[in-house]
């Protein structure tokens, strides 16, 4: 049985997406439980690629193909997980901040939050302050996601803290920073509770954070 899980989460870290699909299919086919193969095969499999990922032995691309791999599985699994049958780490919103459109590093993190389990809301790019606001209001998450690439977009960081503050909503979530020109001292400035360097890390303190 578990050797099944081994080669969904091997060929997954090879970003063999149909193969993916069949052994995750073949998997069920054996009376395996849906949630044993997410969180034995899908998500051990996305683990290993974000390690790689960290440590410098994969790059961008390859992070991608996993991530395809990974969707290709849970395209399968879907519709199984029954209702009330929660596999999910926690809801995770995440958009890039007003004036900024660069959206490559966001969709990593996203990717590799949903391979660690993660139920992500994806706001997109050039998000309002009030935009993040109203979504924490309709979904609830329990962590929020900021991206900015600019140093003239960091700013707009600080106004959505300061917004979610303002609309007594700061306390009800946690809120991570991450992209190119931010730091871990510019997200203590600013009041947010983690700061990530890359997509793995911000699987680790979103982990760490719902703890
Ligand atoms: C691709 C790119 C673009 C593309 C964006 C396409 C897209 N769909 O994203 C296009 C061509 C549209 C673009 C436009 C511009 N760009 Co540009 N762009 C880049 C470039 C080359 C790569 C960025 C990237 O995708 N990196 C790869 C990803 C995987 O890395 P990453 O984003 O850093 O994300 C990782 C981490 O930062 C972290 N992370 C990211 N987000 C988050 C969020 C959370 C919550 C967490 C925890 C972690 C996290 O995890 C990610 C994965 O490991 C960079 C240069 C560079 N080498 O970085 C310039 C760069 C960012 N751009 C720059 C500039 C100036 C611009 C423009 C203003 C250019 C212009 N004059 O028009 C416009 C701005 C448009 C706008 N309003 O946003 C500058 C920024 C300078 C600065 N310090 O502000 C850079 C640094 C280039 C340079 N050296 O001058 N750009």
């Amino acid at each position: 049985m578990a050797d099944i899980l081994q080669k969904i989460a091997s060929e997954l870290y090879a970003g063999e997406d149909e193969s993916v699909a069949e052994l995750v299919q073949k998997a069920l086919d054996q009376g395996m439980e849906p949630k044993e193969i997410l969180q034995g095969g899908l998500i051990i499999g996305m683990d290993e690629v974000g390690k790689d990922f960290k440590a410098g032995d994969l790059f961008v691309p390859e992070v991608l193909i996993a991530a395809r791999a990974m969707h290709a599985g849970m395209h399968v699994l879907r519709p199984l997980l029954a209702e009330g049958d929660s596999v999910s780490a926690g809801r995770y919103l995440i958009g890039t901040v007003k004036g900024d459109l660069h959206d490559i590093g966001k969709n990593l993190v996203k990717m590799m939050l949903e391979g660690a389990g993660f139920e992500t809301i994806d706001l997109g790019t050039d998000v309002e302050p009030q935009a993040f606001v109203d979504a924490v209001r309709e979904h609830k998450p329990v962590l929020i996601g900021m991206s900015a690439l600019l140093t003239t977009t960091m700013v707009q960081m600080k106004a959505a803290v300061e917004a979610l503050e303002e609309a007594g909503l700061r306390e009800s979530v946690k809120i991570m920073i991450g992209g190119a020109p931010v730091t871990d001292a510019f997200a203590k400035e600013i009041g947010a509770d983690a700061y990530a360097p890359d997509a793995a890390s911000a699987v680790d303190k979103a982990r760490e954070l719902v703890a």
